[in-house]
């Protein structure tokens, strides 16, 4: 297969545009003004003979109307088709499948209109509560309220953001669980019928919902939990005809031993490498392989898990003056090579961290035998990850790395900005 990389002015001469059999440039470095423009991109795709667009983790990789664009131009979408991109992303939707499906769902109340209708429900399910937007995801426009008098404010707010936000003010409520961990399940399903689950990721360690370690399998599920919450997440893929890769995100209370279904994302994430590692399957090929009607590679009995597997992101942020994004050159850049190891990146020596994107610059992937071996293995290569011109998180990374908390398996989502940033000395806002 011939690629070609999609680029804005910033990444012309980027590591990626060398790597692919052509490059074409789509616009301006503001992504308003190149990444995020459906139309261009299409453009571009039509103008350099391309079959297909595989839209990646950002940008427009969740919107319907993109894949629409590209269906209607003769381009296949590397993903799911439009109906299921818009329906997933209404979280309420999303819900509602998942009920049908026997998925189990928090206890709450959706969707969510004027106060007293809150209050009653919150008396329902208990304090604390938790307020989400229907058209959020990710965490964005959330609000925790603890007690009856905090309802109205934070409805209020909530509203206004997810109105501002996402154009879409509809919101609902969910019991808070407090003790959580954040798990996964990767499918990857094809259009002959085949749904097949990659089994969990734990991706527990994040900060303002941007996550910083994930890893595979999860330290805190037992096989029964395990296997429950796989067979969940394949029938809430067969219940939503879903085809191609999937991720269905659970809550999982430490406490209750027990998991709830929070949403679905419609794309290939940027966790996927940990998945990879232990299966030993190329999710992004199978994506590949089922958009041009080839069936899966494999069935669900050949997916076994190898190990265990942990990934570090690198983000170009100073996290000792609360993460501030540093973009400018990088001056060196010494990534190490180890037995286990898998560093995927679009920089090298030279090249100017743009201040218009993400500031991920890179993913660090270790590989062991144990989680013991994966940590050391880890440990080992952001010891001597060597980075120079911007500040990056590896100084933060191997902190945490390193935390006994880390070390026995057993943070929440609450530990980064709760334990770890003052045990560690860093500064938890900017
Ligand atoms: C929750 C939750 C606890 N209880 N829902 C965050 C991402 C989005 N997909 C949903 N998220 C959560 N939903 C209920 N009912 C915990 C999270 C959550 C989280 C919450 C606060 C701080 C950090 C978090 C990290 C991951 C998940």
């Amino acid at each position: 297969m011939e690629s070609v990389a999609a680029v804005s002015a910033a990444d012309r001469d980027s590591l990626p545009a060398r790597l692919a059999d052509r490059a074409v440039c789509i616009g301006p470095a503001p992504a308003g003004q190149s990444y995020l423009r459906p139309e261009v991109l299409v453009a571009a795709a039509r103008g350099t003979g391309c079959d297909a667009i595989h839209p990646g983790y950002g940008f427009l990789s969740e919107r319907a109307a993109f894949q629409r664009l590209c269906t209607d131009a003769g381009l296949t979408f590397v993903g799911p088709d439009a109906d299921a991109i818009e329906q997933m992303g209404d979280k309420i939707r999303a819900i509602a499948v998942a009920r049908k499906a026997g998925v189990p769902v928090v206890p709450g109340k959706n969707p969510i209109g004027a106060v007293d209708e809150f209050l009653t429900a919150a008396d329902q399910v208990g304090y604390p509560c938790l307020i989400k937007a229907a058209a959020g995801g990710g965490g964005r426009g959330m609000r925790v309220v603890r007690r009856a008098g905090e309802g109205a404010v934070a409805l209020q707010s909530a509203q206004a953001e997810a109105k501002a936000a996402f154009g879409d003010g509809t919101l609902y409520m969910e019991k808070y669980i407090e003790r959580a961990r954040h798990v996964e399940i990767q499918i990857l399903a094809d259009a002959h019928g085949n749904v097949c689950h990659l089994f969990e990721r734990d991706c527990s360690v994040q900060r303002r919902h941007q996550k910083l370690i994930e890893e595979a399998p999860s330290p805190s599920l037992s096989p029964r939990l395990r296997s429950e919450m796989a067979q969940a997440a394949l029938a809430l893929a067969r219940a939503a005809r879903y085809r191609n890769a999937g991720t269905v995100e659970f809550v999982y209370d430490v406490e209750a031993e027990r998991f709830y279904f929070l949403e679905m994302n419609t794309r290939v994430q940027v966790e996927h490498p940990v998945t990879e590692a232990v299966t030993g399957i190329d999710i992004v090929q199978e994506q590949l392989r089922i958009a041009a009607g080839e069936p899966l590679s494999f069935g669900q009995p050949d997916v076994r898990l190898d190990g265990h597997a942990i990934e570090c992101r690198i983000n170009a942020e100073d996290a000792w003056k609360g993460f501030l994004p540093s973009p400018g050159t990088i001056t060196q850049w010494d990534v190490p090579r180890a037995e286990g190891i898998r560093v995927d990146t679009h920089c090298e020596r030279g090249y100017r961290v743009p201040p218009f994107y993400d500031s991920m610059i890179a993913k660090v992937i270790s590989h062991g035998r144990t989680r013991e071996e994966a940590i050391a293995r880890m440990r080992s290569c952001l010891a001597s990850f060597g980075v120079g011109g911007v500040a990056t998180t590896v100084p933060f990374l191997r902190k945490a790395i390193a935390h006994p908390r880390f070390e026995q398996g057993e943070v929440t989502t609450t530990w980064v900005e709760r334990e770890l940033l003052s045990d560690i000395g860093a500064q938890a806002n900017g």
